[in-house]
């Protein structure tokens, strides 16, 4: 086969070099590339640490050949990668300047997240080719995220018929210690279950930090321990030499794009630098030390390309001296860049009106306008038709939303043809088919992490978690989705809507099912929370949710969903109810309970019992709290009682009760009391359970007790 030697080499930058040797590889853009990843990694190592510049520092020499290669195969607008720190030569690929990169190591303005995030988590919207997915800190968690990004890769060709997303895949690049996390195994389950389009890439340096292989994996390689995983194509090779990995790379790239189904690479790469600056490697030994080096593709491809005549000895020196002089010329920019202004510190935290994000969601394809304009529903219910129970007003609810909105997807487990263990989806599959409404597997961390993916491809996932204590497998994604608005310093957000229902149910409690549990999630940032105590607060809330911009929790009280004392007429069809307004479900003038979801009902008994005229607020979100309606009151009745299921310490009735300390202190006439669960798990026998929950009766006695005081 004739090689293609390049007339003109400062002409060819982007020549891609058509020939079997060189397998289709612009291969002076993949030496310019490494050249300038290495050139980076040098100055943060030999400078920039040393000077107290950079504090968190993760060379990548070694994977570099190998993300560089991957990189130029992701160039399909619609593509998308999820990545772990050790990533920035796949950055660099998807049009990541130098500059921006140690803006970013060096925590200025101009960086990818302004200075909110280690340098190494990136995130970068498409500039052309793949999408930047927002990088975690967890190891592992770049997995499911990515799959759900490959369903929605499904979903819009397939349902929404829009061709621009047709040949579009989803990687996901980790290493070896990668694969024993749970998010790689909730991600492998859902992709071969699916045949969906994904590739995960496994840079496999042989350690994950000081930690062999051989402890992550039974004999070190997860690519022979996969070989009998039903829909998957593994490969396995080389990650540093040009022509073997070129062709491994292009090869699974190109399966996953012709629609085969998942792929897993796993590629052999050395580690030829710490696991960061701050790590010596004492822990190797010397001669795999040795033989890392020997494996460095770098001059591997130097010779490579020498050996095809793609350019000169002097040539190959003369790239390396320009690829030193751009990043010298980056760090200097850089050095010269501000500090983010600490004025900013907390914006992005939610959505702000005026700055949606650039990617997840539905704002950036339909416009921050017209979300906004479907807000603007009506805030007085219909009071007209008979009493729905709770369950049913939030399965039509999503079913009106869903006719509504093509972009929204409901699942979970047993949602789809059983129509959920509460009921709330019943038939709701058979109506707007398989791709919108469907089971998934048994994984909390595979249903929150996929819809993280969904999310930021433009859907708006509505996952289901059967009862609350099982939200717990999928903590880490929860928590990482509410920070990505802040941690992209707005680039990038996942509103969902997660359906839970929660709390203790009609007849019983227990230690699994019967969690309330507020509280933890009221702690994480970035989430808000709805909790409903009667059917129309659902439909308003549910709607209000559905239509919003920022992840949210929507809680469903089991012993509401069928019962009398959450019973209401459907509220009609725009019904909303804006999140942090409370809503007054008793006037009074002599002490204030404050409360929410199943309580409203315990402390309106509670008042019927006393002689005390009793204020009862609901307020039916929890983040955010209507601190103003809460003050008002207590301003007005001069006592306060915070009644709430969730167990005590930590509970948000403390942070309600710190508040009203702090701002309506002179107003109060007794100490503020709080009623909550005691500090044990919820128990099953009824009597027991009613023998640590706030009860009418102990709410009223507490109601007496204050007013004595
Ligand atoms: C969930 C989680 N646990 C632990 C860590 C700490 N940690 C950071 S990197 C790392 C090793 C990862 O090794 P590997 O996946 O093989 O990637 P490599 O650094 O070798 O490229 C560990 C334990 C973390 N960041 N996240």
């Amino acid at each position: 086969m004739a090689k293609n030697k390049t007339a003109n080499p400062e002409k060819e930058m982007n020549n891609t070099i058509a020939s079997a040797e060189t397998g289709g590889v612009n291969w002076r853009r993949v030496a310019r590339l490494m050249l300038v990843s290495r050139a980076l990694d040098r100055t943060e190592e030999q400078r920039l640490v040393p000077g107290g510049f950079v504090t968190y520092q993760f060379s990548s020499r070694g994977h570099d050949l190998a993300q560089i290669l991957l990189g130029l195969a992701m160039q399909h607008p619609r593509d998308a990668a999820a990545l772990y720190y050790r990533s920035r030569p796949f950055v660099l690929t998807q049009g990541l300047t130098p500059e921006e990169a140690l803006r970013s190591t060096m925590g200025r303005s101009g960086g990818v997240s302004e200075g909110r995030d280690i340098g190494v988590v990136h995130n970068l919207p498409s500039r052309g080719g793949a999408t930047v997915l927002p990088t975690s800190g967890d190891v592992g968690a770049q997995y499911t995220p990515a799959s759900g990004w490959a369903q929605a890769i499904r979903y819009r060709t397939e349902v929404l018929r829009q061709n621009e997303w047709n040949g579009a895949i989803a990687a996901a690049l980790g290493g070896d210690g990668s694969c024993a996390t749970n998010g790689f195994w909730a991600a492998l389950n859902i992709v071969t279950t699916g045949k969906l389009p994904f590739l995960f890439f496994i840079e496999d340096n042989g350690y994950g930090i000081s930690v062999p292989s051989r402890f992550q994996t039974p004999g070190a390689s997860i690519a022979e321990n996969l070989a009998s995983f039903k829909n998957l194509h593994i490969v396995s090779g080389s990650g540093t030499e040009p022509v073997t990995t070129s062709a491994l790379i292009n090869d699974a790239v190109a399966r996953v794009r012709s629609g085969e189904g998942p792929v897993l690479l796993h590629l052999n790469v050395p580690r030829l630098s710490g696991h960061s600056f701050v790590d010596t490697q004492a822990y190797k030994p010397a001669d795999l030390l040795e033989r890392e080096r020997a494996d460095d593709p770098l001059p591997k491809v130097r010779d490579f390309m020498i050996a095809q005549q793609i350019l000169t000895a002097e040539e190959w020196t003369a790239l390396e001296a320009e690829a030193d002089a751009e990043v010298e010329a980056a760090a200097e920019r850089a050095l010269a860049a501000a500090h983010p202004d600490p004025v900013h510190t907390r914006d992005n935290v939610f959505y702000e009106a005026g700055s949606p994000q650039r990617v997840g969601g539905t704002m950036p394809e339909i416009g921050e306008e017209a979300v906004a304009a479907t807000l603007r529903g009506s805030h007085e219910p219909k009071q007209s038709g008979p009493r729905m129970n709770l369950v049913d007003a939030v399965r039509q609810t999503l079913n009106e939303e869903l006719a509504r909105n093509d972009r929204m997807l409901v699942f979970g487990e047993d949602v789809g043809l059983k129509g959920g263990v509460h009921g709330a989806t019943i038939d709701m599959q058979s109506r707007f088919g398989e791709a919108r409404v469907f089971d998934t597997s048994l994984s909390e961390e595979g249903i929150i992490g996929r819809s993280v993916g969904m999310a930021m491809a433009g859907l708006v996932p509505v996952p289901e978690i059967q009862f609350r204590k099982y939200a717990d497998p999928a903590h880490e994604q929860i928590n990482d989705c509410g920070t990505m608005r802040w941690r992209t310093a707005g680039t990038f957000a996942a509103p969902m809507v997660v359906r839970i229902p929660v709390g203790f149910g009609k007849k019983t409690g227990d230690p699994w099912h019967s969690v309330s549990g507020e509280a933890i999630y009221a702690h994480l940032i970035g989430w808000r929370i709805a909790y409903p105590s009667n059917a129309a607060d659902a439909v308003g809330l549910l709607r209000t949710a559905l239509r919003g911009n920022d992840p949210t929790f929507f809680f469903e009280h089991r012993g509401l969903l069928d019962t009398k004392e959450g019973r209401r007429p459907y509220p009609g069809e725009d019904f909303m109810v804006p999140f942090g307004v409370a809503n007054v479900v008793k006037e009074g003038t002599d002490i204030t309970i404050v409360t929410w979801g199943e309580t409203v009902h315990r402390a309106l008994d509670a008042a019927s019992m006393t002689s005390a005229s009793v204020e009862v607020l609901d307020l039916r979100t929890v983040v955010p709290w209507d601190r103003e309606a809460v003050l008002r009151s207590v301003r007005k009745t001069n006592r306060c009682i915070v009644v709430h299921e969730d167990n005590w310490t930590c509970g948000f009735g403390a942070e309600i009760a710190a508040t009203i300390t702090q701002d309506a202190f002179t107003w109060l006439d007794a100490p503020i009391e709080r009623l909550a669960t005691a500090d044990c798990p919820i128990p099953y026998n009824p009597g027991l359970m009613e023998s640590v929950v706030p009860t009418a009766g102990s709410i009223a006695a507490s109601i007496e007790k204050t007013m004595r005081f």
